[in-house]
């Protein structure tokens, strides 16, 4: 039987699907969450259906629908939460591309992508590698990122949201990205997670205060994860 609703495919992680779930949840958008195992992730590529050979992917009755931006930008059109006029519209594409810049800048200090005989494959980077990567990445790219978005909302007369009058797919790409930075969440310091860091000095911790300098966006923050059904969805799946 063919469902009705979209199914959303990716790892038990929240990672790059996170986002198209906080947007269906958020608009009450049904939508079936599928996690995979690295096992069925590696039959899922053999059998060709992944168009691009990456998660997530987004089936839609006979429709595969892949690149985590294009599956979040539907799941916000279903939800209500994509602007109609345009020039907001793509104010809010380029905050969710900077939302895809800072997620492969950050998984890019886990893995590299390599072409070993003839095909693209993921590598995981040395302990010490990876570490010094992230340490960059918070000393660099997220500073730089954090202080335009703070700019931007100061600059939005309408509200203390990013773009106009409301929420929009937008806030929630920010929220999620500051989520992934919490330091106290699973994603740094559960041993079973992807990105838990063995060696040499255990779980890596991001910095603890990285939004005191941006209070927009911790009030955004807050906003945001006080919406009821975010509430509700962040209790069930906390990592
Ligand atoms: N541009 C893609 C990147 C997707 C991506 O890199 N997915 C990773 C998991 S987070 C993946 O499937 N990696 C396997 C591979 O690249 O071989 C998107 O935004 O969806």
């Amino acid at each position: 039987m063919i469902k009705n609703y979209p199914i959303l495919v990716y790892f038990q992680a929240k990672g790059r699907a996170e986002l198209s779930r906080l947007i269906f949840t958020c608009g009450e958008v049904s939508f079936d969450d599928q996690r995979l195992s690295f096992e069925d992730y590696g039959q899922m590529c053999s059998s060709g259906e992944l168009p691009f050979g990456q998660l997530p992917i987004m089936k839609l009755g006979d429709t595969v629908i892949s690149q985590s931006c294009a599956i979040a930008r539907y799941a916000a059109k279903q939800a209500g939460l994509y602007p109609i006029d345009h020039l907001q519209a793509a104010l809010s594409d380029m905050i969710v591309d900077a939302w895809r810049d800072l997620q492969d800048l950050l998984y890019g200090c886990y893995v590299d992508r390599v072409v070993e005989k003839g095909q693209f494959i993921m590598k995981m980077r040395e302990p010490s590698v990876k570490v010094k990567r992230l340490n960059e990445y918070f000393a660099t790219s997220v500073p730089m990122h954090l202080e335009k978005l703070e700019q931007i909302i100061t600059q939005n007369q309408a509200s203390s949201f990013l773009v106009g009058s409301s929420l929009t797919w937008a806030d929630i790409a920010v929220f999620d990205i500051l989520c992934i930075y919490d330091h106290t969440g699973k994603f740094w310091n559960e041993p079973s997670a992807f990105s838990y860091i063995p060696e040499p000095d255990g779980p890596y911790q991001p910095p603890k205060d990285l939004l005191q300098p941006y209070p927009n966006l911790e009030t955004l923050k807050n906003t945001v994860s006080q919406i009821p059904q975010i509430t509700t969805w962040l209790q069930s799946h906390p990592y």
